[in-house]
């Protein structure tokens, strides 16, 4: 796939997706610049790009900072948030900060530096405990945490930004994005990190409810294809996209599936269900299809196994920035 920009800056690209993004676009001979502030993100995830992209450690609470590293851009990929659910939830002013002035900073940035496309990154959160599925994104968002009601307050900032200034800008609401580069180290990590440290430590893992209910997972360079061909989209009035597969996996499938790539047998302990978790949740990615030309090259059998080699050469010790 060609792309169509020279320059681009990724924000939180020291995180799991935005590392990720970072690669595909050296990988498409692209001029990066990658800002993070380290909070969340590890330089350990951009070693190997050393010497082809350049780094700045920085927030996007800072406008100026912000500012001044969009110049010349041609595109901005925006993933820096805080991405904890629970965290916005204990810390909803600090959270909104980063996530809702953030953005608008990164949004100001990009306009002030005539960037041609702001990609920005949002959630199936928005989506909130609506029991339809799967989930369309004509569907009435109904946010039910702070970190849903930012990411929502994101993709309307960016269509006000569309409309008000003519700003050329998507939204990708992802749906549970897994990969190499995951961090499993807080409670609140994504399943399959946490399920595949498990397995590699021998241990069993903690499985919320009955573990019937299911999430449409899709792997982390899918999301990054469709952010590319986000980037690439012409102005639009249809502009924010579920980014999923339109499949699902039940947690207990999920726990068995990693028992057999490490060929472990450990039966899983049940825990009363997490407040506030959603039993079912699945994209309709028709929009993305249609619009982006998006089609998932990595069916979950796939995925799973490229993630589960990066995990198996991972030392099982805390990371370090
Ligand atoms: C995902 C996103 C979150 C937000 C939310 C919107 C991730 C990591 N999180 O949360 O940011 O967008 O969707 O709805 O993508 N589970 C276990 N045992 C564990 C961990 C999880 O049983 O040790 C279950 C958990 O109860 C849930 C499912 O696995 O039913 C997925 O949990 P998750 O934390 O990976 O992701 P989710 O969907 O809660």
């Amino acid at each position: 796939m060609g792309i169509s920009f020279k320059k681009a800056l990724v924000t939180g690209g020291a995180g799991f997706i935005g590392s990720h993004i970072v690669d595909a676009l050296i990988g498409k001979g692209c001029d990066v610049i990658v800002i993070d502030n380290l909070s969340t993100g590890h330089m350990s995830n951009l070693e190997h790009t050393k010497g082809k992209m350049s780094f700045c450690q920085g927030d996007i609470r800072d406008i100026d900072f912000i500012m001044k590293k969009a110049e010349g851009c041609d595109v901005i990929f925006h993933q820096a948030a805080v991405v904890s659910v629970p965290l916005t939830v204990e810390k909803p002013v600090d959270s909104a900060m980063v996530n809702e002035i953030g953005t608008i900073h990164v949004l100001e940035a990009a306009r002030k530096n005539h960037v041609k496309k702001v990609v920005l990154a949002s959630s199936c959160a928005v989506y909130g405990d609506d029991p339809e599925i799967p989930k369309n994104e004509e569907m009435v968002a109904r946010p039910q945490t702070p970190y849903a009601a930012q990411k929502y307050s994101n993709e309307q900032y960016a269509r006000i930004y569309n409309q008000l200034y003519g700003m050329n800008t998507a939204c990708l609401r992802y749906f549970n994005v897994y990969g190499p580069r995951q961090d499993p180290s807080s409670p609140y990590s994504g399943v399959i990190s946490i399920f595949m440290t498990r397995a590699a430590k021998g241990e069993s893992p903690l499985i919320y409810g009955d573990g019937r209910q299911f999430r449409d997972f899709v792997f982390v360079k899918d999301v990054v294809h469709a952010n590319l061909l986000a980037a690439g989209l012409e102005k639009s009035d249809k502009n924010v996209f579920n980014i999923g597969t339109g499949s699902y996996i039940r947690i207990n499938k999920l726990w068995d599936m990693v028992c057999r790539l490490s060929g472990a047998s450990i039966e899983a302990e049940y825990a009363p269900p997490r407040a506030g978790d959603i039993l079912e949740s699945v994209a309709n990615i028709d929009n993305a299809k249609k619009i982006l030309g998006f089609e998932p090259e990595y069916a979950f059998e796939k995925g799973i196994e490229k993630t589960f080699e990066w995990y198996r050469n991972q030392p099982q010790t805390e990371r370090r920035p």
